[in-house]
């Protein structure tokens, strides 16, 4: 049995710790590090998982041999700062691991880009296409042949009919439901608990059932 991967993950909180539980379920990977913005978490743990400090510690850990990453910063509706880690981390040499918890169902023909991760009890169908840096979260259901971008959060519990397609960067929220063919824009973001039955355009915004555009400045108090 090969020695598990050393993995460095960026973000110290809540996502940090869904996933870290996840990739311990997972096996074969060893998070070695987390390295967190926040200065006041130096010298923190979280789950036993030290907290090294900033990202200036990555030099450091990549001469040390630990060349694999994964993004735990989760994003409730701007998903452009991952976005802009994963770029950066990328162009420092690191690879992004996929981590898919053990109670997740990714169909054999579905396939999963660089750094994506699959939580408890989500579903990913047959010919569904994800892009890189996604987040599939706890129970969330992304059914056949949908093609999601890069960079996309679909939060728990958000149905994804079948033949839906999402475009970078979007917010699908949590328990929101899409109609089968619908397209999502690039940065759009949809609203926790939305019933999408049309496009949803790049850059909108939408809420409630059926779901309908709202101003992102003023919100909508679900997202
Ligand atoms: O709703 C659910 C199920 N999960 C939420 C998740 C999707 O998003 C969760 O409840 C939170 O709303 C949120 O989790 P997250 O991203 O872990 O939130 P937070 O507790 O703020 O932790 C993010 C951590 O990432 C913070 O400690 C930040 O300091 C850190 N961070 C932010 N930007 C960064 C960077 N760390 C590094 N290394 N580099 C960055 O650029």
């Amino acid at each position: 049995m090969s020695a598990p991967i050393p993995v460095v993950m960026f973000g110290g909180g809540g996502h940090g710790r869904v996933l870290l539980d996840a990739v311990r379920l997972q096996g074969g990977y060893d998070i070695k590090a987390i390295v967190d913005a926040q200065p006041a978490l130096r010298g923190e743990q979280l789950d036993g998982v030290p907290i090294v400090g900033g990202d200036e510690e990555l030099p450091r850990l990549l001469r040390e041999g630990t060349r694999h990453a994964v993004v735990a910063i989760g994003s409730v509706s701007n998903n452009s700062q991952r976005a802009e880690l994963f770029a950066r981390i990328k162009a420092m040499g690191f690879t992004f691991v996929n981590v898919v918890h053990p109670s997740a169902v990714v169909s054999p023909s579905a396939r999963l880009g660089e750094g994506t991760v699959v939580l408890a009890g989500a579903i990913v169908g047959p010919g569904t296409v994800v892009g890189a840096n996604v987040i599939i979260n706890s129970r969330a259901s992304v059914d056949h042949d949908c093609s999601i971008g890069d960079h996309v959060h679909i939060a728990p519990g958000a149905v994804l009919s079948g033949s839906v397609s999402v475009s970078d960067m979007a917010f699908i929220g949590a328990g929101a439901t899409i109609k089968q063919g619908t397209r999502i824009g690039r940065s759009a973001l949809v609203a926790l608990g939305a019933a999408v039955i049309r496009d949803v355009p790049d850059g909108a915004a939408v809420a409630g059932v059926p779901a309908k555009a709202f101003d992102k400045k003023k919100g909508s108090g679900l997202a």
